[in-house]
């Protein structure tokens, strides 16, 4: 499914705090590559840039995105707030923070006041592909091109795990 082809908007927007949550959001970025999902990765600061964040998510569905990945660490807002302004479906990924090893960004994100959801992942790169997988899984609900490729993204990992463990690894 195409955001919206006429404009090039691609379906998923993934969205981040800050330059360094790209070393986890890249791996939303690198498996939407590998289903063939389109993306647009962009800066979005609930802090540092409130305006910015108002103006993405409140613009996020005329724009044509489908879906919302937003990953952000510590104190973790961006995901809530973002669920707050728009009626996209929205997906979190805490990242990793150094103080508290992400466990700040889980329950930022995660205890949101039932009303407004965010899905949740997990925290750092398995999230941040899962995000991924996610989306992916719901755009392909509409997209049968999609679905086989999920599909035969998800027999080459079966495929590639080995019945037995080796002793050089
Ligand atoms: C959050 O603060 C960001 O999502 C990031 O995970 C964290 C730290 O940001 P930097 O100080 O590295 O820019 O807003």
């Amino acid at each position: 499914m195409s955001g919206n082809a006429a404009s090039g908007v691609p379906p998923v927007a993934i969205i981040m705090g800050s330059q360094s949550d790209w070393a986890t959001m890249r791996h939303t970025a690198e498996t939407l590559d590998a289903v063939g999902v389109a993306h647009e990765p962009l800066i979005v600061s609930a802090h540092r840039t409130p305006d910015r964040l108002y103006a993405f998510a409140k613009g996020a569905k005329a724009k044509g995105y489908k879906i919302i990945i937003a990953g952000a660490g510590g104190a973790a807002h961006l995901p809530g707030m973002t669920a707050a302004l728009t009626m996209l479906p929205v997906f979190g990924v805490p990242v990793e923070s150094k103080a508290l090893s992400g466990i700040d960004s889980l329950h930022s994100i995660v205890q949101m006041p039932g009303g407004i959801p965010v899905g949740t992942l997990a925290i750092g790169k398995p999230g941040a592909i899962n995000a991924a997988l996610l989306a992916a899984a719901c755009l392909a609900l509409h997209d049968e091109a999609l679905a086989a490729r999920l599909e035969a993204y998800r027999a080459k990992q079966t495929a590639s795990i080995a019945e037995r463990p080796r002793d050089d690894h």
